[in-house]
């Protein structure tokens, strides 16, 4: 046995982590990656037959039938080992998954073997970051492939996939690549201190820096639908009691979650469900009624209610088509999203009330009116936006943050040189620019900030 893949802390040692859910299912996957990783596998695991003699030279991307056992060579467990030599793995490492049986106590044996044999256990996201830090995929495409798990809709997975194969990545390349070259440009003046940049160079540049700037622009258009394919768009179902709130969640919902009544004041607490709406991931909000009331409980469900309709992407507010209309203010009249008036009860009788207002016309009971109504919603949320699903990117918040902070630099690179005629001091252009060049890579993780790949990383699951 090689005692010297005994776990030797840093980043090259041997990591280990169950890759599939916890509980019981036909399979679990425990993967390993690290230099040393099939030495530690060999000391755990004896494959069947006649591969026995030669254990140590397991075939590359082949599964192989085998028992695991202890260091003491009890046997855990009857598995499939399949090796992934490095650089040709996830992590560019060398890789070993191992399938065992699904169930929990199956699962931990064999992690413990692995761990008693010298790995270690695997923190969050480490074989991504692994990954990333050998090269394997830029810090989006490792980012992605955390929004691929946890996509909720087809068009959440399909951004997460472009992602993953680079789309964002490469478009980021090439602004970085033309930054850079702007740089070399604007630097070659510095080696010659009594010049400042020529008014047709400095004329020609700031079209490029502008043109930079567009990029720039373009991808952070795309921020609010990365926001909402990632986290869902906060839908909230605002109005007087009785107008059918619950009854417009239920039915959109497609099955009855939130109780409805004829009883004013049913709902008292703030209720959310997921779904999604032609592929846009939507977090509906059922809410209380709100009105004047005297009821302690009841006010404090008006108190959510007014906090959801404040943090909300839309607010529909329902009317009772049929009634008078109430005191309650309009949805345009509070919070700061945006907002729809549905007329509700649109098989009874139009109340004169709301005759001249425009709003969408539906009845809950008779599930009418409910293509439009979602026509509208979406209408809605691409308003400043691409339509959805022509996007192959949007951005996520950190990606935000740096090409928002990459846009002020192009401002003032652009500004200066527009200014003076394009003949600005090199020095301060060539400082601006280079600041814009580093938030750009920042996003693409050319940075050697070990802060931020930390952060990025210990969100991840265990495994990944
Ligand atoms: N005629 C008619 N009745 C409806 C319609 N939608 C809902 N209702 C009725 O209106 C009543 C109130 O519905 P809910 O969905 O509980 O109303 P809500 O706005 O959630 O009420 P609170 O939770 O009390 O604020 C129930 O009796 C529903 O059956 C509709 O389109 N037409
Ligand atoms: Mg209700």
């Amino acid at each position: 046995m090689d005692d010297s893949i005994v776990a030797q802390g840093g980043t090259g040692d041997v990591i280990v982590a169950i890759a599939t859910p916890v509980g019981q299912g036909a399979i679990s996957l425990i993967r390993l990656s690290g230099t040393g990783a099939l030495d530690v596998l060999s000391q755990v695991f004896t494959p069947t037959g006649k591969r026995r003699k030669q254990k140590r030279e397991l075939e590359d991307r082949k599964a192989v039938l085998g028992h695991l056992h202890d260091l003491q060579a009890d046997k855990i467990d009857e598995v499939l080992v399949t090796v992934f030599r490095g650089p040709r793995s996830y992590t560019g490492e060398d890789v070993a998954e191992i399938s065992c049986h699904g169930g929990i106590l199956v699962t931990r044996k064999v992690l413990e073997a692995l761990l008693e044999s010298g790995a270690r256990a695997a923190g969050p996201g480490e074989f991504s970051q692994r990954a990333f830090l050998n090269g394997k995929m830029d810090l989006t495409q490792a980012e992605a492939v955390m929004d691929l798990i946890s996509a909720q809709t087809n068009l959440a997975l399909k951004a997460a996939g472009e992602q993953l194969a680079g789309r964002l990545g490469e478009q980021l390349m090439e602004l970085r690549a033309e930054l850079l070259s702007l740089v070399a440009q604007v630097e070659a003046y510095i080696d010659f201190p009594d010049e400042d940049i020529d008014p047709e160079t400095g004329n020609l540049m700031v079209m490029r820096i502008s043109t930079s700037k567009q990029t720039v622009l373009a991808l952070l258009a795309t921020a609010d639908q990365g926001r909402i394919l990632r986290e869902g768009a906060r839908v909230v179902i605002y109005g007087a009691p009785n107008v059918g709130k619950s009854s417009l969640l239920n039915l959109l919902l497609g099955f009855d979650r939130a109780i409805v009544s004829d009883v004013a004041g049913t709902t008292r607490d703030t209720l959310e469900e997921v779904i999604s709406l032609r592929g846009i991931p939507l977090r509906l909000i059922d809410t209380a009624g709100v009105h004047r009331s005297s009821d302690k409980i009841e006010k404090q469900g008006i108190e959510r209610t007014k906090q959801q309709v404040e943090n909300a992407d839309l607010v529909l507010q329902v009317v009772d088509g049929s009634e008078a209309r109430p005191e309650v203010a309009l949805a345009g009249e509070v919070g700061n999203g945006r907002h729809m008036l549905i007329l509700n009860k649109a098989d009874l009788v139009i109340h004169p009330d709301w005759q001249a207002l425009k709003g969408v016309r539906i009845s809950c009971t008779e599930n009418q009116g409910i293509d439009d109504l979602e026509n509208a919603i979406v209408a809605v949320l691409e308003a400043d936006g691409e339509a959805w699903g022509n996007n192959l990117v949007a951005i996520n918040a950190r990606h935000k943050d740096c090409l928002k902070r990459a846009k002020v630099d192009l401002q003032a690179a652009e500004e200066g040189l527009r200014q003076s005629g394009g003949t600005a001091m090199p020095e301060i252009t060539a400082m601006d620019l280079r600041s814009a060049l580093d938030h750009v890579g920042e996003i693409v993780g050319q940075v050697d900030a070990e802060e931020v790949l930390g952060e990025i990383f210990s969100s991840f699951c265990i495994g990944k």
